[in-house]
């Protein structure tokens, strides 16, 4: 595969430009697979809608936004001397020293040269006898390339429910997907937070203490463990950078790509009460929710295993919320705990014993309209000044959908998708060649630390362009089959989990009319990894190659 000369063309008097390989996003992932791509010779270039990388770390500016895996974990581990020069300050990194990150990563690997900003992608389309994909940005621009990358996030769709009457507010209103860059000031204000989910829980803590008055409005309750945050321990960080390499070694053996919990071997009911009591309260003072995941090795099977986890965290709730009410408002029991997203806070519970919050509860009274005022549920009108919305993505599939792309026989991937995602290994679609996902679904990569899932993803693929490269193939697409096989695997695997039971995101429960169906692939990283490895070495087995 010799590298494409750039040249411009011209297309409706628009310049195309040619590529080897055109990239979807400007996050984590799509700036790692810019820097590999180079690495074989690729003319590569990413296209970013946003006014600078960073993805989704460069979006979810929300008060408290933070990444509830620790720092030394939550890093690329492709060149150690960026992981030896770069210093977290603390346990876990907010979002502006993850976006000065990335920033980082990007100057130090010259990535800018070849990342296009303010670049929305609205179509990608694949033309079997040139072999080639074209896209067209929201402005018009041509793009056309050999293969296509989709870097696009699982969670860079910002959805706000259509609530009746949402343009009559008179008052502010956001979404913390799309939180403006100045910030915003909420001294003074009547505050209302709809949703109680990772973002939220971060978020009400901080804006309780600047509200007048904060009103949150849950419509289901969400279990959360303290992230116990802290000033980077440098003893521990020194320790960790002597053991780095084989700390990369160890985390592709893990089940959630993350290192120093021991692999469960045991199940949680093979232990007496006071054990199982003893290892809870541990884990809880220690922080954080890998610890918890990995406590025994039944925690996300068994359902009796898992409630002994679930009881010990409301009883949590219980002891630290002073109104009973509240409490019991605030204690989930409509799912196994770690079956949604499990929250990591920072003083989430003690922040219900505040005098200017309330908890409203929203399941059974649901939230009828907004109103020029405030926001009306079932049972009464509350009045606000502004309202944030924390209320989840189009999850996993929503990016994808809102591009037009259609494959090689003319198929809308919004149409294969209808009745919920196929894939194969989470990285390829049937009848849509040389177009790859990263971390998408059928991949582990929402439910791992996503930077081990990209750097898994992206090396694949690097591998793979590789492979074609120097084997003389033009062009790579799952067979119907395989991918037949994989979707049915994802589901077997998913099955066998509890992670079905809750209405999740990962079943696109939160968006209505989104289909039923389990998208992650939960068999873990090692699992996964072996996989696609193997898959590689017999010479990329239920792929068709073409010359
Ligand atoms: O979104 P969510 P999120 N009326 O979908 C509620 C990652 N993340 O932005 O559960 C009333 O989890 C909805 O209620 P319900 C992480 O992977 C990571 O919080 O559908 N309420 C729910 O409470 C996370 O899982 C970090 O009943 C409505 C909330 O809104 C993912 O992002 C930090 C409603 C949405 O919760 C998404 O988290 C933050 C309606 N009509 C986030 N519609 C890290 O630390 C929705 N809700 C790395």
């Amino acid at each position: 595969m010799a590298q494409t000369e750039v040249t411009l063309d011209r297309e409706d008097s628009a310049p195309a430009a040619q590529l080897d390989v055109a990239i979807v996003g400007g996050g984590l992932g799509g700036l790692y697979a810019l820097h590999r791509l180079r690495g074989l010779g690729l003319k590569a270039r990413v296209y970013e809608a946003g006014s600078g990388v960073g993805g989704t770390w460069f979006w979810n500016r929300y008060p408290g936004a933070r990444c509830d895996i620790e720092s030394l974990e939550y890093s690329y581990s492709f060149s150690e001397e960026l992981q030896n020069d770069w210093r977290w300050p603390e346990r876990y990194a907010t979002q502006p020293v993850i976006l000065e990150y990335i920033n980082h990563v990007a100057d130090r690997f010259d990535l800018r040269r070849d990342v296009q900003l303010n670049t929305r992608i609205a179509s990608a389309a694949y033309e079997r006898t040139a072999g080639r994909w074209t896209l067209k940005t929201r402005d018009g621009e041509v793009i056309t390339a050999r293969f296509c990358v989709m870097a696009t996030g699982n969670l860079s769709t910002p959805r706000v429910p259509d609530f009746r009457g949402i343009d009559s507010f008179q008052g502010k209103w956001y979404h913390t997907g799309l939180w403006p860059d100045e910030g915003v000031d909420f001294t003074g204000k009547r505050v209302g937070i709809i949703g109680t989910g990772s973002t939220a829980v971060q978020m009400i803590p901080l804006v309780a203490q600047q509200a007048k008055h904060l009103y949150v409005f849950q419509r289901t309750a969400n279990f959360s463990l303290p992230a116990r945050n802290a000033p980077m321990d440098s003893e521990r960080e020194r320790r960790y950078r002597t053991t780095y390499t084989q700390r990369v070694k160890e985390a592709r053996e893990t089940g959630f790509g993350v290192t120093g919990y021991p692999i469960p071997t045991q199940s949680a009911l093979a232990v007496s009460e006071e054990e199982r009591r003893r290892k809870y309260e541990e884990l809880w003072e220690a922080g954080g929710t890998i610890g918890f995941l990995n406590s025994y090795n039944d925690f996300l099977v068994d359902e009796k295993a898992n409630e002994t986890a679930a009881e010990f965290v409301r009883e949590k709730i219980r002891s630290i919320v002073r109104d009973p009410t509240v409490a019991e408002l605030l204690a989930p029991k409509d799912h196994p705990i770690g079956s949604k997203r499990l929250c990591a806070d920072t003083n989430y519970y003690e922040t219900y014993n505040r005098d200017n919050v309330t908890l409203v509860d929203v399941k059974s009274a649901p939230i009828q309209e907004i109103t020029p005022r405030g926001l009306r549920t079932a049972r009464q009108e509350y009045e606000l000044d502004a309202i944030a919305f924390a209320t989840g993505f189009d999850a996993m599939t929503g990016a994808l959908r809102e591009i037009d792309i259609r494959g090689g026989g003319g198929e809308i991937l919004a149409e294969k998708w209808a009745a919920g995602p196929r894939t194969y290994l989470g990285l390829m679609v049937a009848g849509f060649p040389n177009l790859f996902v990263i971390t998408g679904p059928g991949s582990p990569g929402v439910k791992s630390q996503m930077i081990h899932s990209i750097e898994q993803h992206v090396d694949w693929i690097t591998d793979c362009l590789a492979h074609l490269q120097a084997k003389g193939f033009a062009s790579i697409e799952p067979n119907q089959e395989a991918e037949d096989h994989w979707v049915a695997h994802v589901n077997e695997v998913a099955d066998g989990t509890l992670y079905p039971r809750a209405n999740s995101w990962y079943v696109g429960a939160n968006i209505p009319g989104k289909p039923r169906v389990f998208m992650p692939y939960v068999g873990g990283v090692a699992a996964y990894r072996r996989k696609c490895d193997e898959v590689a070495a017999q010479g990329y087995k239920g792929f068709v190659l073409g010359r």
